[in-house]
């Protein structure tokens, strides 16, 4: 794990024994012949795709999955040797790369195959065929486009097929409906391609949601992506959630400016606030640039374990809070964790932007280093801006 220096008083906390954990419990709750492929794309979901692999992998993951050819390449310069599957579109060009890299890709169109196996000649690469069952976003669709891709790969025996798969557009509902309609296609899939000789060692359908609903319906891995990071896919499920998920990401600064003002004094752009007599303010130093969005105006922070309200607009790198009182430069400000019996909960900042909490961690931007933590001990630090 790396340890690059930071010089900022922000910082994002990862705690990995809670990643390690989730990928446990996920392990405990679905039959022991299902392995777990750990879902790091967009740099482990905003937490950091390197050391959440590898602590998925400590825990029994057995496959990492990211969404394009980049993301699996920094895995593997960083020495991760596990089997990693693309889960988006890889141009055909690049074919050669992701075999020369044990890089499985995923498949579902005649043209791209007939592209890539040019550029392949005689190297194998490894593929998942996908299928769209009702995602309408990638994937074989019919019995009439399958029968033309098992005739393409008859062709071209470079073509490993080791997975056939498909993604739930709804697992997060409670209602069945949909679910079942999209198992029973992906079940007359792959008896189809079962007859025409493709028998992969992989079949896999859920993500977080579909594996926790339906463990013994989901093939042999599961796709876990939100819920390793310990979230939960959907506020209808975290009221059904079968075992405890722990969230491993958390969000820190400290004051950097303290000041008492007078009454009716301005704070930031547009001077949309004005102090009351004798109010303490203080600024924090991240702002929207670093993914804290000005749509958070109207939240608040803690401090010394009480709530802060921001007051005015929240600025590119900085914003300022009302203090409950005369505060020390360098007070501990949490804008996602806990302090004292106060918790700010990512769930809370989603509910708050009127979005998901998936994207929340996404949106922390790379100029706020993460710090990992693994048996409460601090293992490493991943900072983008400045990796030397
Ligand atoms: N498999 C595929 C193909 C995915 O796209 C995703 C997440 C997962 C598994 C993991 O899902 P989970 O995080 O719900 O467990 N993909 C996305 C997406 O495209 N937008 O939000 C999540």
């Amino acid at each position: 794990m790396d340890n690059q220096p930071y010089y900022r008083e922000t910082w994002a906390e990862i705690n990995l024994d809670a990643i390690e954990q989730n990928i446990k419990s996920f392990k405990r709750h679905v039959p022991s012949h299902v392995s777990v492929m750990a879902v790091v794309k967009a740099d482990g979901y905003g937490h950091g795709a390197v050391a959440t692999a590898e602590a998925a992998l400590r825990a029994g993951a057995s496959y990492l999955a990211v969404a394009i050819l980049d993301e699996a390449l920094a895995l593997r310069e960083e020495g991760i040797t596990a089997p990693i599957l693309v889960l988006g579109w890889v141009p055909p060009v690049h074919a050669k790369i992701a075999s020369d890299y044990k890089i499985t890709l995923t498949v579902f169109q005649t043209d791209w195959i007939e592209q890539a196996a040019v550029v392949l000649d005689d190297l194998t690469l490894t593929i998942h065929l996908k299928i769209d069952t009702g995602m309408g976003r990638l994937g074989i669709r019919t019995e009439k486009e399958a029968k033309l891709i098992v005739e393409c790969l008859e062709k071209y025996p470079g073509f490993m097929v080791e997975g056939l798969y498909t993604h739930f557009a709804t697992a997060d509902e409670l209602d069945n409906l949909f679910i079942e309609s999209q198992l029973t296609a992906f079940e007359e899939m792959a008896t189809y391609f079962e007859r025409e000789g493709i028998r992969p060692r992989w079949t896999h359908l859920g993500n977080s949601a579909g594996s926790i609903r339906l463990p013994d319906r989901i093939g042999n891995l599961i796709r876990v992506g939100i819920a390793m990071y310990g979230l939960h896919p959907s506020q209808e499920m975290k009221l059904n959630q079968p075992f405890k998920l722990e969230p491993a990401f958390s969000l820190h600064s400290q004051l950097v400016h303290v000041k008492q003002m007078n009454g009716g004094e301005p704070i930031s752009y547009g001077s949309t606030y004005r102090t009351n007599e004798g109010e303490w303010i203080g600024t924090v130093p991240i702002g929207y640039a670093d993914g804290w969005i000005r749509k958070l105006k109207d939240s608040y922070v803690l401090i010394n374990g009480k709530r802060a309200p921001i007051v005015g607009r929240i600025c590119m790198d900085q914003f300022m809070v009302r203090l409950p009182g005369k505060t020390k430069i360098g007070a501990p400000v949490t804008l996602i964790g806990y302090q004292g019996s106060e918790e700010i909960t990512i769930d809370d900042i989603a509910e708050r932007l009127e979005t998901i909490n998936y994207e929340i961690p996404c949106m922390i931007g790379p100029r706020v280093p993460r710090i990992f933590l693994q048996n409460k001990e601090k293992k490493g630090v991943m900072n983008t801006i400045l990796k030397k």
